[in-house]
């Protein structure tokens, strides 16, 4: 089901930017705005009872809302390198062989990252005339040759990794924020993300690049802009004006801003005229970090875990489109904190793939009664999925993995452009290593 969600949703962004191609003069813009760890539950619309998102509410009233979306994986980096191949992890290289693990993604130590081979939507859309820009979070590897820039991108403000620390920046070196080809500042030290208060501007800042580039392109070339926006990843964050304005807590007051965010994003493109020739989707990379709540974390509603796992509450992301005029109004870690249920949560992995585990969506949503496994209905559900496993097996070709190696060396000690501000770091002896997957 992931697979269709991700890749049904390449196809109609590119079936789009092509049809608008022949039959208008100017293709659609597009404007991606991909939450990070937001949950299926945090939005007014899907029942958030403090309703605090009046302007996503709103979105999702004046357009479609998709209560059942899919991401390809339950964490970052796995699930944006998805969005942006319109490939599953294990065929775009975002994956790890390593032990059991599954929960893979590119901390600053990672060799890997998104291969040449891979074709990006941004680089597709690019041969189609549009300007492409990313605001926030890359995290599809930090290294030269991943740069975002080298895959379609032509504007960047944001960073290559995950905001989290702070580090003491003698062991390792906080996180670079690039404009372009070059690093202007890093986390904590130029970008400074308070932790005891939640203090931080990054939101207003990157709502500032969105609406900047937006301004700049409207009437000029189609363009496409990734708004990867971080603030409800934990550390959360939010400026001083939306800081303690929620009845939820911290996590909230980054929720209200990025609800503030968008409604000014879509009023500006109103503003400017071009609604009607912008297609706005809104989604979130994975579910909300139960690990995290209640104070750092959100919610998937009804839905069972979060974040790092593949049950609903990972995979099942809110999901809203919005373009007036063409769309009618392991072990050691508890993911699934409170919600223990016998043979369904674990703390340690489950080999399922000869007995999966299966709900009934419908009598279900939650997950919390499998189906048994000696009853009628599940040996026929069995022999519907198993020869669709069967099917998709013989077309598999598994790519090299990209998630195996760490070598602290390859941190970001010396971005381009560190000459200039006199802010480059020794970086310590190569030393390449299997990657730690504790989960
Ligand atoms: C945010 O911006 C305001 C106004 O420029 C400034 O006073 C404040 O120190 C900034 N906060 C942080 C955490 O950078
Ligand atoms: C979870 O449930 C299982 C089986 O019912 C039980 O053995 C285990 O102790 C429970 N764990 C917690 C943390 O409650
Ligand atoms: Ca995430």
């Amino acid at each position: 089901m992931a697979t269709v969600a991700m890749v049904l949703g390449l196809s109609l962004f590119l079936g789009w930017a092509s049809l608008g191609a022949e039959a208008e003069p100017r293709p659609p813009n597009i404007v991606l705005l991909l939450m990070d760890d937001m949950g299926w539950g945090d939005l007014g619309v899907f029942g958030e009872p403090s309703k605090e998102t009046p302007h996503l509410d709103q979105m999702a009233a004046e357009g479609m809302l998709f209560p059942n979306f899919y991401t390809a994986n339950p964490l970052c980096s796995p699930s944006r390198a998805a969005l942006l191949t319109g490939r599953l992890p294990i065929r775009n290289g975002f994956y790890t062989t390593n032990a059991h693990a599954r929960n893979a993604y590119t901390p600053q130590e990672i060799v890997g990252g998104i291969p040449d081979s891979e074709f990006l939507l941004p680089e597709l859309l690019k041969k189609a005339g549009y300007v492409n820009k990313i605001v926030g979070k890359w995290h599809l590897g930090h290294r030269p040759q991943f740069h975002p820039l080298k895959h379609g991108f032509d504007e960047w403000f944001g960073a290559p990794n995950c905001h989290f620390g702070p580090y003491d920046n003698k062991a390792r070196p906080n996180i670079p924020v690039y404009r372009n080809w070059e690093m202007v500042g890093r986390f904590f030290e130029d970008f400074p993300i308070n932790l005891k208060t939640g203090e931080a501007n990054l939101t207003q800042i990157y709502l500032q690049e969105a609406v900047d580039f937006i301004k700049q392109q409207a009437h000029q070339q189609p363009f496409f802009l990734y708004w990867a926006v971080d603030a409800t990843h934990a550390p959360v964050y939010a400026s001083k004006s939306f800081l303690g304005t929620s009845q939820r807590g911290r996590y909230g007051d980054a929720v209200r801003e990025i609800d503030d965010c968008v409604g000014k994003i879509l009023k500006l493109l109103q503003d400017l005229g071009i609604q009607e020739n912008t297609f706005v989707f809104f989604t979130s990379d994975n579910g909300a970090a139960l690990i995290s709540a209640p104070i750092q974390g959100g919610s998937n509603g009804p839905f069972l875990c979060g974040k790092q796992t593949t049950f609903e509450g990972g995979m099942r992301e809110p999901a809203i489109a919005w373009w007036p005029g063409h769309i009618p109004a392991g072990r050691g870690i508890d993911f699934c904190p409170g919600q223990n249920i016998s043979g369904v949560t674990t703390h340690s992995q489950e080999e399922h793939t000869k007995l999966p585990l299966l709900f009934h969506l419908g009598r279900d949503p939650g997950e919390k009664y499998p189906i048994s496994f000696s009853s009628l209905e599940y040996q026929n559900v069995l022999l519907k999925i198993f020869p669709i496993v069967e099917e998709h097996k013989k077309t598999m070709i598994p790519a090299e993995p990209q998630l195996n190696v760490c070598n602290l060396a390859v941190m970001n000690w010396a971005p381009p452009g560190c000459e200039k501000l006199g802010r480059c770091l020794a970086s310590p002896e190569s030393k390449p290593e299997k990657c730690f997957w504790p989960h």
